[in-house]
């Protein structure tokens, strides 16, 4: 069932930790709280902390690389997740400043303080080397917030300003794998300044995510909303679809009952990509071919709106296409000229049929093959009607990125089938929520939301060019191994997998995966390093926070 949630209300302050987890992960997980709220204890001398806050990763199921151009796309948060056990200090006074003692079960992640004034964040430095710089992304969750925090929080006669806060991190979720450590870093952080400064009732969690948008954003990183608000609004057993136009809303959404029964099978290459090094030649570079696209596409279709922000990511460049041709009777004419667009419109509804016209230009715009390929610099500003310092301001400005040439028609056609793709997945689930009347039928919808997944990775590494090697590869035994669905998830260029695998089949998918890829790759992984690249997963909630 569609359950509706309001983006509205506060992170939650559970009391059981059965509101967290499903119920087969409560014992599993309960011991690893329990034993941080001891090892609180131990290195911070005394007592136990006063809460633990949490924020899971993500597992995203379709949807890639569409979030920053405005599309709604469909993760769902896992039990893999970063807590924070806080203690905090209250002086009888009211304070100047605030002291944070930052300290995390994993050694290489070095114990970091700093200290800020209430009067402004300033003096928090985030730091571009050494081992401390786990911490940024407590500073940027701390800097982004509190400027939102309400005034009389921050107000100087208020005695109950905290003066010191010490946090002990524990983090099950492998970094930069594509499963989100960082928004889960800056989303659990967020939690832990809200309660700290007892400021979690006064700011809902559609402003949190906001600002943890905006937060990991200063960490260097041209970043979507989608793992920030995975994060923030997940609830158990349910995926997340998640629009941001016109404005972010959040559905959960259970996947159709079925006999067997399915699950989702994550699978790690192992294979790291550190967006903050590399962004520069993928990540923030095909941000940055979007936008070019964007910008090609409004001048293309003649909008009286091409330059202006409404048309700056290829979402916007739809709608406006729509306001400037009479609202969404437009469909009609488009329909007369197209019988794809008809089909759409017929099997998909009128949101997936304006993606279809969209897609369509996008074919009229680069018909010719020279602009299919990748093209330099003199043609896109040709096409976008930028060049020379207004290029630079509007495409090369806000991130580094290093490219001879760019690829704006594999790009842009990514990006609208892609969007199709989610809205027919999410419209599957939302119709097959009552257990199929007979067997065949469940298990026709399970191909149905694999072929979409399928399709997906297709087009992620044919157009968007963001898989790699070892992510064909495990996709590759997958498919030879009972997954109905495969695909990169995340950004891609290593990281993690996902599958859809119908739970008898689990197993044999499983050894599969060991024997074919991680015992020829890794073959000095040990028990625990392998259940922890190649585990299948249920949704979980998202932040909260648990009192002690
Ligand atoms: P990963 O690779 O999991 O960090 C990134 C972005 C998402 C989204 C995906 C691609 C960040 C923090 N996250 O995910 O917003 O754009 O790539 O779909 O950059
Ligand atoms: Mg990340």
């Amino acid at each position: 069932m569609s359950t509706t949630l309001k983006v509205s209300d506060p992170v939650p302050l559970v009391g059981s930790l059965d509101e967290i987890y499903s119920p087969a992960g409560v014992l599993k997980n309960g011991q690893r709280w329990d034993s941080l709220a001891t090892k609180f204890a131990s290195v911070f001398s005394g007592s136990k902390p006063d809460f633990i806050a949490r924020a899971p990763g993500r597992v995203n199921l379709i949807g890639e690389h569409i979030d920053y151009v405005g599309f709604s796309v469909f993760p769902a948060a896992i039990e893999k997740d970063i807590l924070m056990a806080t203690r905090v200090t209250y002086a009888d006074s009211p304070a100047d400043k605030v002291e944070v003692v930052l300290k995390n079960t994993t050694e290489r992640f070095v114990e970091t303080t700093f200290a800020s004034e209430y009067h402004s964040t300033d003096g928090v430095q985030l730091l571009n080397e050494g081992d401390e710089r786990w911490a940024n992304y407590f500073k940027v969750a701390f800097k982004g917030l509190h400027s939102h925090l309400p005034a009389k929080v921050l107000d100087e006669k208020n005695a109950k300003r905290p003066v010191k806060i010490e946090v002990l991190v524990d983090g099950t979720i492998p970094p930069e794998s594509s499963l989100s450590s960082s928004a889960a870093m800056t989303t659990c952080s967020s939690t832990v300044v809200l309660e700290a400064f007892g400021a979690r009732e006064l700011i809902d969690r559609k402003e949190m995510a906001e600002v943890a948008i905006e937060s990991e954003r200063l960490v260097g990183v041209n970043s979507g909303g989608m793992d920030q608000s995975a994060s923030i609004f997940s609830i158990p057993n349910h995926a997340l679809y998640i629009s941001f136009y016109p404005t972010l809303e959040v559905q959960p959404t259970r996947l159709p009952p079925s006999t067997p029964d399915h699950t989702f099978v994550i699978v790690n290459t192992l294979v790291v990509s550190d967006k903050k090094v590399t962004g520069p030649v993928n990540y923030n570079l095909r941000v940055v071919e979007t936008r070019m696209a964007a910008r090609a596409l409004a001048k293309y279709l003649g909008l009286k709106a091409a330059k202006d922000a409404s048309c700056k990511d290829l979402r916007g460049v739809l709608e406006t296409y729509f306001n400037e041709n009479g609202g969404s009777g437009h469909i009609q004419t488009e329909m007369e000229n197209s019988a794809a667009v008809k089909e759409t419109l017929d099997r998909s509804g009128e949101e997936a049929a304006r993606i279809k016209v969209l897609e369509e230009k996008v074919e009229a715009l680069y018909s010719s093959s020279t602009l299919q390929a990748a093209l330099p610099r003199s043609e896109v500003e040709k096409l976008t009607g930028y060049s020379g310092d207004s290029f630079d301001k509007e495409f090369l400005s806000s991130f580094p990125i290093r490219a001879d040439a760019f690829e704006l028609y594999k790009r842009s056609k990514h990006v609208f089938t892609e969007a199709l793709r989610v809205l027919q997945f999410q419209a599957l689930c939302k119709q097959h929520q009552t257990p199929a009347s007979d067997e065949d039928d469940g298990k026709q919808v399970y191909s149905q939301l694999g072929a979409l997944m399928d399709g997906s990775q297709t087009s992620l590494r044919d157009l968007y060019s963001c898989s790699c090697d070892e992510l064909n590869q495990v996709i590759d035994i997958a498919k030879r191994n009972g997954s109905l669905g495969s695909r990169l998830t995340g950004a891609g260029w290593g990281g993690c997998t996902v599958h859809l695998v119908p739970k008898p089949k689990v197993e044999v998918f499983i050894s599969a995966m060991r024997s074919q890829y991680y015992a020829k790759k890794f073959p000095e992984l040990t028990k625990e390093q392998l259940e922890d690249a190649c585990f299948d997963t249920q949704p979980a909630g998202g932040a909260c926070v648990y009192k002690v």
